[in-house]
């Protein structure tokens, strides 16, 4: 049996400027494994997400953020 333990957690982005930067950071999010639920807010510059603590963790989703060309806080 799989228990899953899902933990949310805002990461501050810095570096987008318009929808199509919000896009692109959730999309990577999106594609990580174990993610769950992503928001991201251009006005709040954060990436609010929801992901299974067994599967991922922040330094992952941090990475695939940093790889789509924007910097993680
Ligand atoms: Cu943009």
């Amino acid at each position: 049996m799989e228990v899953e333990t899902i933990t949310q957690e805002t990461i501050k982005v810095e570096g987008m400027s318009c929808g199509h930067c919000v896009m692109r950071v959730k999309k990577a999010i999106e594609g990580i494994e174990g993610v769950k639920k992503v928001d991201v807010s251009l006005e709040d510059k954060q990436a609010v997400v929801e992901f299974d603590e067994g599967k991922t963790d922040v330094e992952k989703i941090k990475a695939a953020v940093r790889e789509t060309g924007y910097e993680p806080v």
